[in-house]
């Protein structure tokens, strides 16, 4: 059982120390007996929206005027769900993670007509979102993407190729990131792309080594209404990095989820495990690798909590505190299930066996929403400023 020592520290409050209960209580129940399926993920996904969206959970990532639990998107709450779901499946993170981060930027710039219309249906998990920035010739450079949108009356025709996209395919919508003007990262804005709009389509799913829905999409002519803007002309790359200040801390919040359920398959096969007669976990190397991974865990959950209070109860811009909670909780996480993997022996690299599982889970998070190198040169551009 993981430490839950951490759930009394100042800047979690009693509803959210209810809701760890809670969601640790269900997870436990509904979501463990898939913790081993890899098979479809894209229907197992969608199948976990909508658990998720009828157990209440979903009300987390909206705004409470759309049926949320709180009056805006409270950070603490989705890492204390994403770091739960986490410990028993990176799927089940993932499906919630998106339902959140997807129609984010619907909940932050979004008119008042385009929240009635998407953010409820997120709540139930009737409808399930996309966010779509990263394409072939534009990752870590975001703001150098090359997708179109051309003003055509009351409309924009959008053009263009975006890959990596998570729930591509199974999304009923993608906020949809792109050019409006040639002035680099200040001439992107965005739309929400209805996926039945004509001219849209996946090219290809793809295959990654935690899978997950993923793909490529591809927009040839897209017509989308000027209603359907979010923020305005121009302001796309701060209504994708305003998002993305909200999520990068929960991405850490997963990671640590991952490196406690990590620290928990240690603990107790060191203590099970005998070698040279007596428990592995009675020499001192095994104590050392133990602790160096509850620190790392505390480390974490430190710079964690730290940036999601400080965006819930003193600041709206927290693109520092998010960057180093981000890069530290996965950089750490991929160490902490490295020694893991290592204290289990040929048992560790074992296919379907946890601590192997959280191998694959763990190493996307260094790289999605801002590699560990973006996140450096993010921090540093705050403190240069
Ligand atoms: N929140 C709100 N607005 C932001 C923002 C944030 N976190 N980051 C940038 N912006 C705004 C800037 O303030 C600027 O707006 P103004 O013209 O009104 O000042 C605009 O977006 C363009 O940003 P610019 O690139 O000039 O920003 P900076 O000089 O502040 O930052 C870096 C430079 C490299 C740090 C920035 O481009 C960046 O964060 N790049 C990383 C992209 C990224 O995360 N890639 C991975 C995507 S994973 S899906």
């Amino acid at each position: 059982m993981s430490d839950k020592s951490y759930l009394d520290w100042p800047f979690l409050e009693d509803h959210h120390r209810e809701l760890a209960g809670l969601l640790d209580a269900w997870t436990e129940k509904e979501i463990k007996p898939f913790e081993d399926d890899e098979e479809d993920v894209n229907a197992l996904s969608k199948k976990f929206v909508r658990m998720l969206g009828e157990a209440g959970f979903l009300q987390y990532s909206v705004p409470a005027e759309y049926g949320g639990a709180h009056k805006s998107l409270d950070v603490r709450s989705l890492c204390i769900c994403r770091e739960t779901l986490a410990r028993t499946t990176g799927l089940a993170d993932f499906a919630f993670a998106m339902q959140g981060l997807g129609s984010g930027a619907i909940s932050l710039f979004g008119t008042s007509e385009l929240k009635a219309e998407y953010l409820p249906k997120v709540l139930t998990g009737e409808a399930i979102p996309a966010f779509a920035l990263t394409e072939p010739d534009a990752g870590s450079d975001a703001g150098n993407l090359s997708s179109t949108a051309v003003e055509d009356g009351d409309d924009y025709i959008l053009n263009g190729t975006k890959t990596f996209i998570s729930n591509a395919g199974i999304a009923d919508f993608y906020c949809m990131f792109v050019r409006t003007s040639d002035e680099g990262a200040r001439g992107l804005t965005c739309f929400v792309l209805d996926a039945d709009t004509p001219g849209f389509e996946l090219v290809e799913s793809l295959n990654v080594i935690a899978p997950h829905p993923l793909g490529t999409i591809r927009m040839t002519n897209c017509r989308v209404p000027k209603s359907k803007m979010l923020g305005k002309v121009g302001e796309g790359f701060k209504v994708a990095m305003s998002n993305l200040d909200i999520f990068r801390s929960t991405v850490g919040a997963a990671s640590l989820g991952f490196a406690r359920r990590a620290l928990d398959e240690a603990i107790a096969r060191t203590k099970e495990r005998h070698v040279f007669g007596q428990p592995l976990s009675g020499f001192q190397f095994t104590q050392g690798k133990l602790a160096d991974m509850a620190t790392e865990i505390d480390a974490s959950a430190l710079l964690i909590y730290r940036a999601a209070w400080t965006r819930d109860c003193v600041a709206d811009r927290v693109t520092r505190e998010a960057a180093m909670a981000k890069m530290y909780a996965t950089e750490a996480a991929q160490v902490v299930i490295d020694h893991a993997v290592q204290l289990f022996g040929g048992m560790g690299v074992l296919v379907g066996t946890p601590v192997e599982r959280l191998y694959r889970e763990i190493r996307a998070m260094r790289i999605y929403e801002g590699t560990t190198d973006v996140q450096k040169i993010v921090i540093a551009t705050q403190l240069l400023k």
